[in-house]
């Protein structure tokens, strides 16, 4: 758990060395190697390490916009999504998803950059399971802006749901 703690973190801050260093000198969102906004999630790192680490491997992790973190504790592959987040051909989604919008089947993971938009696939994974018969989970990471969205607050969503909180 430590380890992707710590991988997290250095992650992060190397990817905020590219970001703000390729928008000088006066901030430009358009330039540089990583397109667009980049959200990071410093200090958060503990909630997604001790929640992955006891997911199995059919279980199913939806992240909102700071969603490196959860990421690397659910394996998701590191090249692919770095890949992503700078805009390649060969990232998890050709570069076109960035940062906001990782999506790796491999390890049954995606994050999206509207909020709360995770609560509607995990309750959908959760469910399916159900009707599968089988022991599986899923698990939406969230911050507290997601509460006041109609994904989370949906009397049908929130009845299914154990919260995480990762974000601030
Ligand atoms: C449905 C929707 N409304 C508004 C936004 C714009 N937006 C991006 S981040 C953010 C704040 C989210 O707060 P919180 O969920 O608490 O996460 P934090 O950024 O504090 O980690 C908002 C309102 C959005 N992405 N999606």
């Amino acid at each position: 758990m430590f380890e992707d703690m710590v991988t997290a973190r250095y992650y992060e801050e190397r990817l905020q060395e590219e970001y703000l260093e390729g928008k000088q000198p006066a901030f430009d969102i358009s330039a540089g190697p990583i397109p667009g906004e980049l959200h990071l999630a410093a200090g958060h790192e503990a909630a997604a390490a001790g929640v992955c680490r006891h997911l199995h491997e059919d279980d199913v992790v939806t992240a909102p916009h700071r969603p490196h973190h959860v990421a690397i504790a659910r394996g998701v592959d590191l090249n692919r999504m770095t890949a992503e987040i700078f805009g390649r051909e060969t990232g998890l989604s050709s570069g076109k998803g960035g940062h906001m919008h990782l999506f790796d089947p491999e390890v049954n993971f995606a994050c999206s950059g509207i909020i709360a938009q995770g609560c509607p696939p995990a309750v959908g994974a959760g469910l399916a399971a159900k009707r599968r018969n089988t022991d599986s989970l899923a698990v939406a990471f969230l911050g507290e802006g997601a509460i006041s969205q109609g994904p989370f607050s949906n009397r049908s969503t929130s009845r299914r749901f154990t919260t995480c909180r990762s974000s601030s």
